[in-house]
């Protein structure tokens, strides 16, 4: 049997001594999904923080990008503050079919996809396309990836395959994948410091954008038949010969019991409602000013006091 206690939900109005309102809510700790990029560690600490200081208790735990969503599924996690359709859309919707919650979407429109300092056009006039990026692939060459050029690639759990795409569409490139996020940056600072051809991946919202010059490489839009009927896209005998969507979704996953578990807290986090700025700055205190997602939370909740006041109402 779970415990319960009263929970103040809210007050109404000042001077009053005792909670007008007040629901029957668990003791159990929230189980907050973390993953591995910034804007994800600093809003699953919004989250988590604000939980806290209604009188929830929360718990942090790391997950892969991918198999969270068959954790948040079976309780055994309970809410995700960032799934990104462009890495997650299947893992997600698979999990949704089996009785996970999709907790709402953000206003955010994302885009995870290769990406070029805006220098490397100098070089190679057409790199925003695949096409022309493919035809200058020899500047992207490293003694390691020789005679292709390097893409350098995100870390292995989110949900890519880009060797699949890269063979699919012909191109001359080798994906190299990072360790962690932390690399991506580096390698792109050093690279622009020297402005030295680079090709990456890499997402918006993000730090990324108030910092270096750049774009996004177009790849065919996907549809459903790039994925199953070969015939669909540049080369006729591939599936995988797209892209990822141009403007995609994110969005809040939770486990289906956290509505009766924990109303109050249900109630809050599906009013959380996030925007492309508010992102960009949750990863530009972490990635540009060097802050602990922690920190950084706490800063973020205070320069959002009336974003986060309105989920609290
Ligand atoms: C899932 N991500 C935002 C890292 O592309």
């Amino acid at each position: 049997m779970r415990t319960h206690r009263i929970l103040a939900a809210s007050l109404i109005g000042l001077g009053m001594t005792s909670p007008v309102l007040a629901e029957a809510e668990s003791d159990e700790p929230i189980i907050i999904v973390q993953n591995n990029w910034s804007s994800q560690l600093v809003m699953s600490n919004v989250v988590g923080q604000v939980l806290e200081s209604e009188g929830y208790t929360v718990e942090y735990v790391p997950s892969d990008s991918q198999l969270q969503f068959t954790a948040i599924t079976n309780g055994d996690m309970t809410f995700q503050i960032e799934a990104w359709e462009g890495s997650m859309k299947a893992a997600f919707e698979k999990a949704v079919e089996e009785g996970m919650v999709d907790a709402g979407t953000h206003d955010a429109v994302t885009r995870e996809e290769w990406w070029i300092p805006d220098y490397v056009l100098e070089k190679c006039p057409d790199a925003a396309t695949w096409e022309g990026l493919n035809a200058c692939a020899n500047i992207f060459t490293t003694a390691e990836t020789a005679p292709k050029g390097r893409f350098v690639g995100p870390p292995a759990d989110w949900g890519k395959n880009y060797a699949a795409r890269i063979d699919a569409l012909g191109m001359d490139f080798v994906a190299i994948n990072v360790g962690q996020a932390a690399t991506l940056w580096a390698e792109l600072q050093s690279a622009y410091d020297r402005k030295e051809p680079i090709v990456l991946f890499n997402w918006t919202p993000n730090f990324v954008e108030s910092k270096f010059e750049g774009r996004f490489v177009d790849f065919p839009e996907p549809e459903p038949a790039c994925f199953d009927d070969p015939s669909w896209g540049p080369n006729p005998d591939a599936t995988g010969d797209c892209g990822a969507p141009r403007a995609a979704w994110l969005k809040k996953a939770a486990w289906k019991g956290m509505a009766d578990e924990w109303p109050g807290a249900w109630a809050i986090v599906q009013k959380i409602n996030l925007t492309n700025k508010q992102l960009a700055n949750a990863s530009k205190m972490v990635d540009d000013e060097g802050m602990s997602p922690e920190d950084a939370a706490t800063k973020w909740i205070e320069d959002n006091r009336d974003v986060v006041d309105s989920w609290l109402n």
